[in-house]
């Protein structure tokens, strides 16, 4: 059973600011798959066993800020 976490984003202005985030949350642990817009500021993490602080630090990395706004399991 997978786990969705949603998340609000901080600081992306273009399509390639959405790329390094996607790839960033994909090389954590457990990321089945990451879906960022950049519309809506905002990213849907899907995966196993998902570590919510392994994932804000790996947009934070990047040079983004993410903060959690639901998560479901
Ligand atoms: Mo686009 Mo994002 O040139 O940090 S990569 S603004």
């Amino acid at each position: 059973m997978s786990q969705t976490i949603e998340l609000s984003i901080t600081g992306m202005t273009c399509d390639h600011c959405v790329h390094a985030v996607t790839n960033a949350v994909q090389e954590v642990p457990g990321v089945k798959s990451a879906k960022v817009s950049l519309e809506e500021n905002a990213a849907v993490v899907e995966g196993d066993a998902l570590d919510l602080a392994k994932i804000l630090a790996a947009i934070s990395e990047e040079g983004y800020e993410g903060a959690l706004k639901h998560s479901s399991n």
